[in-house]
């Protein structure tokens, strides 16, 4: 681990910089608008959730005890992934320890403190935070209850400072996806903070043509849409159009786009929350030279640099930020002129708090 707390390339960006240059990039502010809140929680709030949960554990059967021991010990030396798909087989571990109001209140509270409380220098990650979370039924909350037990933490911080996005998963029904999207109105619609949905999950999971109806009532209800896009380099091209066809706002990742979609999305100019630790850890990318965000950056089409994951991924903002500056081969090597750009653009990616 680095001195700033992270690891891998976001570290080694960093790592490269000068002070003045970290300076600069503390200095900037941020949006961070792709950050998934069971992907983001600090590995040490993790360890002590799962302390309390094996506390208690004479209530839960061995297997669940053991899957998250091994699960915890997995994270805490740090996952090398060989591909994406070894990435979503953490959650069912993490999802354990969040599952009661009080564990996750607690995750989501640590999650925002992280991105917006202000650090050592003074500068928070990052002045603008869009949390994202899949509302899940447990024995203790209804899908109802978990989305109002986050948005109790979101809204301890100012409307200019955090927001919520509520994720479908690919694998839900359509009954379920609908009932997350009604929750999103009905929030959005009592006053909470809800601004926007999206679609997540594992990429090879169920069919997004199931996902319409939602994201169609979701946009009609003035909600802000993103969705995950083209991860993995066989991901059919009908889901590539279908999921462009409901119009949305912002795409996660968009990385295997191909000429047609990128020409569409150009002109529809939705915004692209780019990943890049996610990307290469994930191995969905070889390196920065062929990243997706030249192509974008080329056409000074709208990104926003996003975090994903910083759980596993063990990045930063700031990493990610560092990634931009840093030279080649270590980074993109961007004058501070562009990346002070890029960051404006990212906060004018943000879905409106509508009343
Ligand atoms: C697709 C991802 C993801 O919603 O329970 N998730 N889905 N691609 C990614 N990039 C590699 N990173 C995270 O947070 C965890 C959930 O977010 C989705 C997965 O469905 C994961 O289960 P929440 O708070």
């Amino acid at each position: 681990m680095s001195s700033h707390g992270i690891a891998g390339f976001a570290a080694a960006a960093l790592a490269s910089l000068t002070p003045k240059q970290i300076e600069f990039l503390r200095s900037l502010p941020k949006a961070e608008l792709h950050a998934h809140l069971n992907g983001s929680i600090p590995l040490s709030v993790l360890q002590d959730l799962s302390g309390d949960y094996l506390r208690d554990q004479q209530s839960h059967d061995d297997a669940n005890a053991e899957a998250v021991r091994a699960g915890i010990d997995r994270l805490s030396q740090g996952v090398v992934f060989t591909e994406i798909h070894d990435f979503f087989g953490l959650f069912p571990a993490i999802y354990t320890l969040t599952s009661t109001p009080q564990s996750l209140a607690k995750a989501a509270r640590a999650v925002l403190h992280q991105f917006l409380s202000p650090s050592d220098d003074g500068s928070p990650e990052a002045a603008y935070l869009e949390l994202r979370s899949t509302p899940r039924e447990t024995p203790a909350m209804s899908r109802l209850q978990y989305l109002e037990v986050i948005l109790d933490e979101v809204e301890n911080f100012g409307e200019e400072q955090a927001a919520l996005i509520i994720s479908m998963d690919r694998r839900m029904t359509p009954e379920v996806a609908s009932e997350c999207v009604d929750c999103a109105i009905k929030l959005r619609d009592a006053g909470r903070r809800v601004v926007g949905v999206d679609l997540c999950g594992d990429v090879k999971a169920g069919n997004v043509a199931n996902f319409e109806a939602q994201f169609r009532k979701a946009k009609t209800a003035g909600l802000g849409v993103t969705t995950h896009i083209a991860e993995i380099p066989e991901t059919p091209a009908e889901e590539i159009q279908q999921l462009l066809s409901y119009e949305p706002d912002r795409l996660g990742h968009a990385t295997f786009l191909d000429e047609t979609s990128k020409e569409l999305v150009r002109n529809s100019n939705s915004c692209i929350e780019i990943c890049l630790s996610s990307n290469l850890l994930c191995k969905t990318v070889d390196n920065l030279d062929v990243h997706h965000i030249r192509y974008y950056l080329r056409h000074n089409h709208p990104i926003a640099i996003c975090t994903d994951d910083i759980l596993p991924f063990r990045n930063s903002l700031l990493g990610e930020y560092a990634l931009l500056m840093a030279a080649p081969p270590l980074g993109l090597g961007l004058s501070e002129e562009e990346i002070r750009r890029v960051a404006q653009m990212g906060l004018e990616c943000r879905f409106p708090v509508k009343r």
